[in-house]
């Protein structure tokens, strides 16, 4: 099977809707510019919910082909939920992705594994595509080495999914979020290839063969290239680095 690369943009709270309207035109026209070939390297940018309308319009106006989602969903389908945004809503937006069980959904939020499968599920039953996001802490990495916790998190998240169900697996170890020290590609190898094996218990070799697993955490153009040599990386999800146009353009071209 051969996984097409996707190269995921978390904005994170950054970029208010006026913002998004010009960095998406601009990516958009400098992908062009660079005859990017998106069955080669997909691209996506995940906006905050309050830019998703805007997105839509310019991706759909033009077709161009980089995908969007939102950064987080509801558990639940409708209702009296302050504040939440359900599954249906983004699919009405076009959207095919979401991330699901960021690290700081999880740290900051309160997240644990049973409200991210719930997430899975609701996002699955609207048929988005959930990124479900799972890393291990320094203390994490410390007690139980590197791929215990993101194993563990990924199998819980995946109790109940169907085999043949859409779903990006993303490696973001807690301890490279937005520190600017990145793991080195063979860990991100290392604890991806553990993913692969809980993604066959799970779901089954098709699945597991089919399914993508992206790396997260300081990936920058100057590094993207040595973490996409790897055999079961197959893409990024990318934070910082995502919000600077030049940058961002550069490590979705990363094979150019
Ligand atoms: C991890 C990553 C994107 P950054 O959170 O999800 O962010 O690239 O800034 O480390």
């Amino acid at each position: 099977t051969t996984r097409t690369p996707l190269i995921a943009g978390n904005w994170k709270m950054n970029l208010d809707h006026f913002q998004a309207i010009a960095f998406v035109q601009k990516l958009a026209w400098a992908l062009k510019d660079a005859k990017h070939d998106y069955s080669s390297v997909e691209a996506a940018v995940f906006p905050p919910f309050t830019d998703l309308r805007s997105v839509q319009t310019i991706v759909q106006a033009d077709k161009y082909e980089i995908g969007y989602g939102a950064q987080d969903v509801s558990v639940h389908a409708s209702g009296a939920y302050t504040g939440e945004v359900a599954a249906s809503f983004l699919a009405s937006l076009d959207c095919r992705y979401v991330l699901v069980g960021h690290s700081e959904r999880r740290t900051l939020h309160g997240e644990d594994d049973a409200v991210v499968a719930a997430k899975v599920s609701a996002a699955l039953g609207s048929s988005l595509v959930p990124v479900i996001c799972v890393g291990e802490t320094a203390e994490d990495l410390e007690k139980h080495g590197p791929s215990a916790v993101p194993v563990a998190q990924l199998t819980r998240a995946l109790e109940g999914v169907d085999s043949a169900a859409d779903i990006v697996v993303a490696y973001e170890p807690v301890w490279a979020i937005g520190s600017g020290q990145a793991a080195t590609p063979k860990q991100a190898e290392q604890v991806a290839a553990e993913l692969r094996s809980a993604l066959r218990e799970s779901l089954g070799d098709e699945a597991a063969d089919r399914t993508r697993i992206l790396y997260g955490g300081s990936v920058k153009a100057n590094n993207i290239a040595g973490f996409m040599r790897e055999p079961n990386v197959d893409g990024a999800l990318v934070g910082g680095a995502s919000l600077d146009l030049n940058e961002f353009a550069s490590i979705i071209r990363y094979q150019s």
